[in-house]
């Protein structure tokens, strides 16, 4: 509109030009204003004035309407009043069917979902000889797959893949192209495979294959997320000393948190019996919701954060003590639906073009995402795995895979759950800085992954 209005004042000015000249200083004053639309349309100032103000109560994402009924009718195996409007109908080239079903009545803790490139051998090697050894803890029975797409034009990487899945058989690969922009395909088949081949899991971990992960933290966590790491922090006393350093710290509200139960309210902080320390909740309750900036942003205030971090490790390095032994024994109940990981609660879409991440209006109207989880690593209930996956059977495409599983989770009625301890960036290594750190980024390099994992295995954190 606007450029169009500038032209015609262009052509006027032209066809004008016979009978009366044009001052350069004219001239100049349009060319500096295309200029200054020309960077505005770059930067997407068009796009925000027509985006739609994004508000909790009055979100709609395709499909319009609740899904809860046909969710619960799917999941019953029946057919649900409205027929789907989007399913992932690729078809699965190797599915190991046998993976998680080698005693036909096992439960498993928790199944590891590494979402990973065909070329990336190497990093499946890593990953098999250190966080992703299924034998670990006796009493943490856990399962590794990697998911991968295909490469249709190479065909040696396809036999070498099908030499490793004949070896291992931990691979499975489903039949759409491996790429960036098709990261969501990749995930909702996880999801399918998850749902038909392995239900038999508590907890389901989806992580990339560049993450450094802790087994024994998150084992930890998913007994007690709400206070995960501070119940093994000892002694309040020196805890409420540091407030001041501590009060920076960006988690939940946990006065509120019940966990989308479906039909109890958990109260965790009383069946906890942490009443004795109320204090350490208050000091880290006020500044919650502060994920409202950008994620360079965020960086370079988890960066800062570090040195408090270390500072706090350093004086918490103490021995068990009986409540410590109490809150590990608590046991989060079968119906809970947990989604957890390092949640962005305010972020905003990019509209400006070229962004590797530039969205449309038609993509997507408003102009924050709902609260979503990066994909680089979380960790679902079974509940919440079950709810989401057919939840996204009414949810219309989207190419950001987190994204995505964001507005599946919105609809699904789940609220994502925000633990720091998974970085999505590459949290600054040093020997002690990883204590509680569950999982972290940056780990494509197998040697540095194996190498790390060992030393933190050695001090008992991994
Ligand atoms: C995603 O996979 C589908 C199915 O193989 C393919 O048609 C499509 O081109 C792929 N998209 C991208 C961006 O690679
Ligand atoms: C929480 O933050 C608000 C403003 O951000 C402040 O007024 C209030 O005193 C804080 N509460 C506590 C318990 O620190
Ligand atoms: C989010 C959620 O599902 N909350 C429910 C927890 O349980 C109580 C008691 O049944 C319900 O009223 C809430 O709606």
């Amino acid at each position: 509109m606007c450029c169009y209005l500038l032209q015609c004042y262009l052509f006027h000015l032209y066809f004008q030009r016979g009978r009366r000249n044009i001052s350069r200083v004219k001239l100049g004053y349009v060319l500096w204003g295309i200029g200054m639309i020309a960077l505005l349309e770059f930067f997407g100032a068009f796009v925000h004035i027509f985006e739609v103000t994004y508000d909790e109560k009055n979100f709609v994402y395709p499909y319009k309407g609740n899904v809860h009924e046909f969710v619960n009718a799917l999941r019953r195996n029946e057919k649900p009043e409205v027929e789907p409007i989007n399913e992932y109908k690729y078809a699965f080239i190797l599915t190991q069917p046998q993976k998680c079903k080698e005693n036909a009545d096992d439960t498993l803790r928790i199944v590891y979902i590494v979402k990973s490139a065909i070329e990336n051998f190497d990093r499946r090697t890593a990953i098999r000889n250190s966080w992703g050894i299924e034998k670990r803890f006796f009493d943490v029975p856990t399962r590794t797959i990697f998911v991968v797409g295909t490469h249709r034009y190479d065909q040696e990487v396809e036999a070498k893949l099908k030499l490793e899945a004949g070896i291992y058989k931990d691979i499975v690969q489903a039949d759409f192209i491996d790429s960036y922009y098709n990261n969501t395909i990749k995930t909702m088949m996880s999801f399918k495979w998850l749902v038909n081949y392995c239900p038999n899991s508590k907890f389901y971990m989806f992580v990339d294959d560049d993450m450094y992960v802790s087994v024994k933290n998150l084992a930890t966590f998913i007994r007690n997320p709400a206070n995960y790491p501070f119940y093994l922090m000892e002694s309040r006393k020196v805890y409420s000393a540091h407030k001041r350093e501590i009060k920076q710290s960006d988690l939940m509200d946990y006065s509120d948190i019940n966990f989308n139960n479906k039909s109890v309210t958990y109260d965790l902080k009383s069946k906890t019996s942490f009443t004795e320390d109320s204090t350490i909740h208050e000091s880290t309750n006020n500044n919650s919701r502060k994920n409202n900036m950008h994620e360079k942003q965020e960086v370079e205030l988890n960066e800062n954060r570090k040195t408090e971090n270390e500072y706090l490790l350093r004086l918490f390095n103490k021995p068990t003590s009986n409540r410590k032994r109490q809150l590990l024994d608590f046991e989060l109940p079968d119906d809970i639906r947990l989604f957890a990981g390092f949640v962005f609660m305010r972020s905003a879409p990019h509209r400006h073009k070229f962004s590797k991440w530039y969205v449309t209006l038609k993509e997507y109207p408003y102009h924050l995402w709902p609260p979503y989880v990066t994909a680089g690593a979380y960790v679902l209930s079974k509940e919440a795995l079950l709810d989401l996956y057919y939840t996204s059977f009414y949810t219309k495409h989207f190419k950001f895979d987190d994204i995505f599983l964001g507005l599946v989770a919105k609809k699904a009625d789940i609220v994502p759950f925000h633990c720091e301890e998974f970085h999505f960036y590459k949290k600054a290594y040093t020997k002690h800085s990883y204590t509680y750190v569950i999982t972290s980024h940056g780990y494509g390099d197998p040697n540095e992954l194996l190498q790390i994992w060992n030393e933190q295995k050695a001090l008992g954190n991994a």
